[in-house]
């Protein structure tokens, strides 16, 4: 992908695998319900939806990390763009919440149900209730790990173990010359898709060298704040670490200062590899601290919102939307920085 060790593309491409058509429900209205996620509701006219605008539940996983932020502002905004009556919940990183949240779009009979999956797990229950009330649901940036795929018509997002066998490869050839390589990885939040699959793809890749050593590995939830508090214990316990590979930039952001506290050079002590490409991390890039942004894109808002005008209307849409991505390595930072968006 990037043997070179160079710059990278950031091309926004659709990949289309399978094809599945929907039909929309009634629109409903109704305010929020007034449970823990708290509801609100954006509204912006426009010509084609005079009389009869798309009602979209929308339930965000939380505002955990930049990538998130962007994602947020790239939906809400396009929501408002399309012309759409955006009905929006943040869960605050809670499955319970999403539960709780979808079940108050149903409730609310809206004419299409959004969602980004905390975990995989555990959706098939309320995914049928949206599917007997006749609600097409439409994944957003992580998937489920249900059986059955008509409980839901697309998925919208990056391919994750894609993203993690980037960081492998460039790692591999960073380290060509090394015998030994002590690698410490701050997972995700535990149950996610990207944690279950960024780890996947790294692995599948590093597992071929028996050099590559994972010595410790843990979830940091993809904030900040725990980035640090585990990289802080990383550093307490092991010795000898070689590279610290985050499966996202918050967290990789954490650690630097939990490795600048112990008196180490982050992106030369130990090499940095982190996922997402936000500005900070870009920033923290042409500082020389961290070695190799992989990029995951969270600004498919206007992308989401042609998607749910077509499910609504019961349209074919493919079941799988993906989110074709670059990779960065530290040279490139100082040029692409400008151009970043999020
Ligand atoms: O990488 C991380 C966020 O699901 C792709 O969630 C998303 C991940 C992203 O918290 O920063």
């Amino acid at each position: 992908m990037k043997k070179s060790g160079m710059m990278l593309l950031l091309a926004l491409a659709m990949t289309t695998v399978a094809a599945c058509g929907s039909g929309g429900s009634t629109g409903g209205n109704a305010p929020s319900t007034g449970e823990k996620p708290a509801t609100t509701t954006e509204t912006k006219s426009n010509e084609a939806a005079a009389d009869k605008k798309i009602v979209l539940g929308f339930s965000q996983v939380g505002a955990e990390s930049g990538w998130r932020t962007a994602n947020t502002d790239s939906i809400k905004s396009a929501a408002s763009e399309a012309g759409l009556e955006l009905k929006f919940s943040d869960a605050q990183q809670k499955q319970e919440n999403q539960i709780k949240a979808i079940r108050s779009f149903i409730q609310q009979k809206v004419d299409v149900i959004a969602f980004s999956p905390v975990v995989e797990s555990g959706w098939d229950t309320v995914l049928k209730e949206a599917k007997d009330a006749g609600i097409p649901v439409v994944l957003t940036d992580r998937s489920v790990d249900s059986q059955d795929d008509s409980l839901y018509e697309t998925f919208i997002g990056s391919d994750f173990v894609e993203e993690g066998r980037k960081a492998g490869e460039w790692l591999v050839e960073k380290m060509k010359d090394e015998t030994n390589v002590n690698i410490v990885e701050l997972q995700g939040t535990t149950g996610s898709a990207p944690a279950i699959d960024r780890k996947t793809g790294f692995e599948e890749i590093i597992s071929k060298d028996s050099k590559f050593k994972v010595v410790a590995s843990q979830t940091g939830d993809f904030t900040r704040a725990k980035g640090k508090e585990v990289m802080q214990a990383f550093l307490k316990a092991q010795k000898d670490i070689d590279v610290l590979y985050a499966h996202n930039d918050d967290m990789a952001l954490g650690a630097i200062q939990a490795i600048e506290e112990a008196g180490l050079k982050p992106g030369e002590d130990i090499i940095i590899i982190s996922i997402d490409g936000i500005k900070d991390a870009f920033v923290a890039m042409t500082e020389g601290k961290i070695n190799l942004v992989v990029e995951c894109n969270p600004q498919f808002g206007p992308q989401l919102m042609d998607i749910i005008k077509d499910v609504v209307a019961g349209k074919e849409v493919p079941k799988r939307i993906a989110v074709e991505e670059g990779v960065f390595p530290m040279e490139t930072a100082a040029e692409a920085l400008p151009k970043r968006t999020y």
